[in-house]
């Protein structure tokens, strides 16, 4: 039995560092390599570099357990590798150069015996055409001399239901041994079931399947709320009807638009490579605009509240919440930097303000982003947000009116106490 207990985390973000603290917890010997210093200082002083309760405590009681570097000589140690780098898009096309040169460095210490797991989302094919060959320029030969397969990350940030250990899996290597191996190391680290699948494209498109499958979900309520908003018909009270049906309906909710570093590019993993097969996604570059385009629908709300408070010129703002989904600090491809860019770019004078990213705000309380606003806008609906935009605080704090971008709040009292109110699609 080879030994496979040192593993080798390649990028310690918000998929490598859950995993490093998982695998240091089953008694791993834990190495991470990571380019950014900070992250390496930070991790080796038993510190998160991430905003999240769970992996500061964890990351504190593990100090010492996970070995953080930026130096890839560390490669050599490890038994398994598991590469969890960013695959992001630039525009509508995918960047593989993280993993591409994640794939470089690993190749450069490529040893015989070793396991080498891509977790990053990549499209179908990206592990046979392009990491198997920079793999394989060391001399070793995949499914011979070491083994290779995919695993998808499944991580959801700031979800306590389901943390990392107790999210099932999907897997495959291309050789049965190398799958073998890789089973018996998730099974070892994960409680929940773990998936062979027959082929490692399968696994590739399992993950930019399901995302894809939100984001074509979200865009369907966010074109219904438009067309709702038109004939005045009450989304939320429609989903909720919606939902009652206890098969075959499953509910989304419209918003300003798709951010995060998943549901917003995944799809375009999918696309491009499709296209590069000869396949046209009509439908799901369809669903990427309406969700693309709904922060331009967003400020035609604003201009239409602001007409209907006849405020059209100085008015008081202000705009909650800067991060992409609730409670959560992560503002990456956030529709509110969006928003709020489009609004100031005409002339409007904003209050912004965020509690999980203070620095982006730029005053420091909710009650002084609200006090005496004509307008307040709310984008991201944090808990916080939800428990203290009573109708009593909004009208005590002199608002005009509330615009709803999560549908989140008490319409209903809001009305009864004098303060404006529209939503999206209600
Ligand atoms: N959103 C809507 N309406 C919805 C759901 C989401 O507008 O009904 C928006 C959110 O506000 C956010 C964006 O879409 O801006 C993405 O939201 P998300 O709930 O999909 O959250 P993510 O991006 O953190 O997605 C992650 C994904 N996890 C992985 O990729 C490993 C996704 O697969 C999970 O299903 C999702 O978390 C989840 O369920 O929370």
């Amino acid at each position: 039995m080879i030994k496979m207990n040192t593993i080798c985390i390649i990028g310690l973000g918000y998929v490598g560092l859950p995993l490093a603290c998982l695998c240091a917890e089953k008694g791993y010997n834990v190495l991470g390599l990571d380019l950014d210093k900070d992250i390496v200082e930070k991790t080796n002083h038993g510190i998160s570099h991430i905003k999240d309760d769970v992996l500061e405590k964890k990351l504190g009681k593990l100090k010492g357990k996970i070995i953080a570097s930026d130096n890839p000589d560390c490669l050599k140690e490890a038994d398994i590798v598991i590469v969890c780098v960013p695959t992001p898009a630039i525009g509508s096309k995918p960047d593989l150069n993280p993993l591409e040169n994640a794939s470089k460095t690993v190749a450069k210490f490529l040893q015989k015996g070793q396991l080498v797991i891509i977790e990053s989302t990549i499209y179908p094919g990206t592990v046979e055409e392009i990491v198997k060959p920079i793999l394989e320029s060391s001399g070793l030969k995949a499914g011979e001399d070491f083994f290779l397969g995919h695993c998808p990350e499944r991580i959801d940030p700031g979800n306590k239901e389901f943390p990392i250990e107790k999210i099932p899996r999907v897997l495959a290597c291309l050789s049965v041994e190398g799958t073998e191996k890789a089973r018996k190391f998730y099974v070892s680290i994960i409680d929940a079931k773990i998936n062979v699948l027959k082929s490692v494209k399968s696994a590739e498109a399992v993950k930019v399947v399901e995302n894809t499958f939100r984001d074509v979900n979200i865009a369907f309520v966010n074109e219904l709320a438009k067309s709702f908003d038109k004939m005045g018909i009450d989304l939320t009270e429609v989903i909720k009807g919606a939902s009652t049906k206890p098969f075959g309906y499953m509910p989304f909710y419209p918003g300003p638009g798709v951010g995060g570093h998943c549901i917003a590019q995944d799809p375009y993993y999918l696309i491009d490579r499709a296209e590069k097969a000869g396949f046209e996604h009509k439908f799901l570059r369809l669903a990427r605009k309406i969700n693309e385009g709904m922060p331009e629908y967003v400020v035609s709300l604003v201009e239409n509240a602001l007409k209907a408070i006849s405020k059209v010129e100085n008015a008081n703002i202000a705009v909650l919440g800067l991060s992409y989904k609730p409670d959560v600090d992560d503002i990456r491809q956030s529709p509110a930097i969006k928003i709020i860019s489009m609004l100031e770019g005409k002339g409007m004078k904003l209050r912004i303000f965020d509690p999980f990213v203070k620095e982006k705000s730029n005053v420091k309380t909710l009650k002084e982003a609200v006090k005496n606003a004509d307008l307040v806008i709310l984008v991201t609906h944090h808990s916080e947000f939800i428990k203290s935009l009573t109708a009593d605080f909004l009208k005590s704090n002199g608002v005009g009116m509330v615009l709803d971008l999560r549908n989140s709040l008490d319409k209903q009292s809001i009305i009864e106490r004098g303060v404006l109110y529209n939503g999206i699609g209600r």
